[in-house]
């Protein structure tokens, strides 16, 4: 079968980042069924006014808002009810390849199968024309549920503002070196609604990467899906960490304020 990514290397090598990611997140066991979401900007691959088909797919559909800096981008999306472990053998049957339209509000699917985009589309595009807006050069959203990070979101404790953030920056240097933003919180709501996409804009505007959704899952940003994976690896990694040490009978000591602020300087690191 023909496909959009025949005659377009770049677009294709970002889908096949999409593929690898979709089959770490199943061997990792945070994408049960259809667990989780993908959505990258791919309106550079394809190219700026670029050969693709004028004929859709299907379509128009409506996004549910409008959303300005949209216009005429082009997104790879996992497909609604599909699950990651097929995403990762075979991405172009189990995603699609969407064109917004003109007036900021609509999408068409463009390539190669008609596949309806996530059920988390209106968050994910919400967050992506956040990120156009203040000129970022992040192109990829992450949901994913990492066991260990859902688990300490059932604490209460643990959801009170950079308590996570400094508990997991403290169990290995990698996680306060390669998430230097740490993990924003965002109190449970449900899933797919605008207001958890308006409420996980406003954490990552306090300039997080990746976010905790309260007794539910993760949501990150990147440069590319590869990125938006490794952070939400590092910081579950520091969970694993965390839950090994109670598991042997005592809490972690983490690593002193003063080893934090040295690593802080020596790799130059915000906050
Ligand atoms: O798309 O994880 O939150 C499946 C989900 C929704
Ligand atoms: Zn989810």
């Amino acid at each position: 079968m023909k496909s959009i990514l025949d005659t377009r290397p770049a677009l294709a090598a970002e889908i096949m980042k999409v593929a690898e990611v979709a089959g770490f997140l199943w061997e990792k066991g945070w994408a049960e069924r259809n667990g989780g979401n993908i959505t990258v900007n791919v309106t550079n691959e394809v190219g700026c006014g670029c050969s693709l088909p004028d004929k859709a797919l299907a379509g128009p559909f409506a996004i549910g808002e409008t959303l300005p800096n949209l216009k005429d981008c082009w997104f790879f999306c996992k497909g609604t009810n599909r699950r990651m472990r097929d995403l990762a053998r075979d991405p172009m049957a189990n995603g699609s390849v969407i064109k917004i339209t003109e007036d900021c509000a609509h999408y068409y699917i463009v390539a190669d199968a008609v596949v309806p985009p996530t059920s988390e589309l209106p968050s994910h595009l919400a967050v992506h024309n956040w990120l156009i807006g203040k000129g970022s050069s992040y192109k990829a959203c992450l949901h994913t549920h990492p066991t260990q990070l859902v688990a300490l979101s059932h604490n209460q404790a643990f959801l009170q503002k950079d308590v996570l953030t400094k508990l997991l920056w403290s169990m290995i240097p990698e996680t306060r070196a390669f998430c230097p933003r740490g993990l924003g919180i965002v109190p449970y709501m449900l899933p797919g609604s605008n207001s958890l996409a308006s409420a996980t804009i406003a954490a990552l505007e306090e300039d997080y990467d990746v976010v905790l959704w309260e007794k539910h899952g993760v949501f990150a940003v990147g440069e590319d899906v590869i990125e938006a994976f490794d952070m939400v690896d590092t910081l579950n990694k520091s969970a694993l960490i965390y839950r090994d040490a109670r598991a042997m009978g005592f809490v972690p000591d983490g690593m002193s304020e003063a080893q934090m602020a040295d690593l802080a300087r020596a790799f130059n690191l915000p906050k």
